[in-house]
């Protein structure tokens, strides 16, 4: 089945007539046929979203925050099927699918409620008679670039702000799981959205989201990726707003002191939860070398039960496409050459001759500057690295380029505090995995991993509002500030 761009309130072909295949990751199949997109198709896009623009945000934040709500109330009612269809395109386990949608629920409901606050602040003026705010303003037209690895989630993430704000919106998904990305889109129109506020285009990063990057009438742009798209966006877009969520290398530290039964659950969780494709993902491990025998042996036990295959009945599933695989091959070569020990994996799989599978995979006696303990992998690749103490412990979760996650499994209120002030990233988790983030919290990270910006949570809002300050002045006179006669 071919499937449309959503422009202006309508399904609509791309200008060039060309399609590109999604495939089912597990079984190697097609399951549509998408919009080849160009700029063309982008500039109808901005140009519809521009049109929408002055009545959306002149519409009460409240009733607009009705639209989020709907949408919310769609996304519940199709849960199942939406879960289903992500495990399809995107090869994730089915509960883990389930919990993608959930997250969508969350983050508009969440930003629904924002309708009735998207609070400003008041202050005193140091004149008589003068009043002074804040007040929010919309950024104007938004361009979303999204990831495949939340099909539904992270485009969710950016959309119900958007919306809530004022703003209107021109989406580039993945063209790994534009079939999602579309299956949100209907659930928007059947919220009834009203036409040009939300436009949906697919194709390449090159064309579509190039043009998006470039095109002087998108005044902001929410992109999560890689970091090296990151920093082509940044240069790009120049000064438009813009908001980046990029990589990690996520490490989860293990005390001599920790309950190495939950910290084994966080390892296999962090690690080969979502087949190791999160920006979160625990890619690193580093245990106290006094428990590092008995860690290893708990942690070998349990990964060798992990079942690989189609998400549908799998605890791990595929990896999202070819490409992937080889580099979690490369980087499986790359540990052995570099003098890791390979512990267990390190192999692509097929199931019936199928599927873009790879084995958990995990090293240890591993250093800090070997390639597979410093650059992001996405795939399912765990490095352990023992230390001698705490304070090496951070040393190492910090000698990395990026800062996205992390997490300390101890028992000691000093370790804990100790990671929570020290270690170099935008969340610390005590006592759990690096994964699991909740909406109404903010989400993103320090160093290679963004500019600054965060998503979700009451700081969510910022990246798609301006802040505008408003002085009032009812002394019927001038009055000069800054003592001025
Ligand atoms: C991502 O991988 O880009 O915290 C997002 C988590 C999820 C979101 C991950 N809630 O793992």
């Amino acid at each position: 089945m071919e499937y449309l761009n959503y422009i202006d309130g309508k399904w609509v072909k791309s200008a060039s007539k060309e399609v590109f295949d999604s495939l089912n990751p597990a079984t190697e199949q097609s399951i549509g046929k998408f919009q080849k997109s160009k700029r063309e198709d982008v500039l109808r896009a901005i140009s519809a979203a521009n049109a929408a623009f002055p009545a959306w945000r002149d519409m009460p934040a409240p009733k607009r925050a009705e639209y989020l709500w709907k949408i919310k109330e769609l996304l519940v009612k199709d849960k199942e099927k939406l879960a289903r269809l992500e495990v399809k395109e995107m090869g994730k386990i089915i509960s883990e699918a389930r919990g993608d949608v959930q997250e969508a629920i969350d983050v508009f409901e969440y930003m629904a409620g924002e309708g009735r606050r998207l609070f400003g602040h008041t202050a005193k003026s140091e004149l008589p008679n003068k009043f002074a705010m804040t007040i929010r303003n919309p950024v104007g037209v938004v361009g979303l670039i999204t990831p495949w690895n939340f099909p539904i989630a992270i485009p969710a993430w950016k959309i119900a702000p958007a919306l809530v704000c004022g703003n209107t919106i021109v989406f580039k998904p993945s063209s790994d799981t534009p079939l999602c990305a579309i299956a949100l889109a209907q659930i928007i129109e059947k919220a009834g959205v009203p036409k040009g506020v939300f436009n949906l285009v697919t194709g390449s990063g090159a064309d579509v989201g190039g043009e998006i990057i470039r095109n002087k009438d998108v005044l902001g742009i929410s992109f999560t990726g890689s970091k090296t798209t990151g920093e082509m966006i940044l240069k790009t877009a120049g000064i438009k707003k813009v908001g980046l969520e990029l990589g990690g290398k996520n490490a989860i530290i293990i005390n001599e002191d920790a309950n190495l039964h939950i910290a084994v659950d966080g390892v296999l969780w962090g690690a080969f939860g979502t087949t190791g494709q999160r920006c979160t993902a625990t890619s690193r491990v580093i245990v106290h070398e006094k428990v590092k025998k008995k860690f290893e042996s708990m942690l070998l036990e349990r990964v060798k039960k992990l079942k690989l295959g189609d998400g549908m009945k799998a605890d791990v599933g595929p990896l999202i496409n070819k490409a992937a695989v080889e580099k979690s091959q490369r980087y499986a070569q790359i540990g052995q050459q570099e003098g890791a020990k390979l512990l267990y994996g390190g192999e692509a799989k097929k199931i019936k001759g199928k599927g873009f599978f790879f084995e958990p995979t995990i090293f240890t006696d591993c250093k800090s500057s070997m390639r597979i303990c410093q650059q992001e992998i996405f795939g399912p690749v765990l490095s352990i690295i023992s230390v001698k103490d705490m304070e090496e412990a951070i040393k190492i979760a910090n000698d990395v380029e990026y800062g996205l996650s992390s997490a300390i499994y101890t028992e000691s209120m000093k370790a804990a505090f100790d990671a929570i002030n020290k270690i170099e990233s935008g969340i610390t988790y005590i006592n759990s995995s690096t994964i699991g983030a909740e909406v109404h919290l903010p989400f993103g990270g320090v160093k290679g991993t963004g500019n600054g910006t965060r998503e979700a949570g009451i700081q969510g809002i910022e990246e798609f509002s301006e802040t505008k300050t408003v002085y009032f002045d009812y002394s019927g006179r001038l009055q000069k500030a800054q003592g001025i006669d």
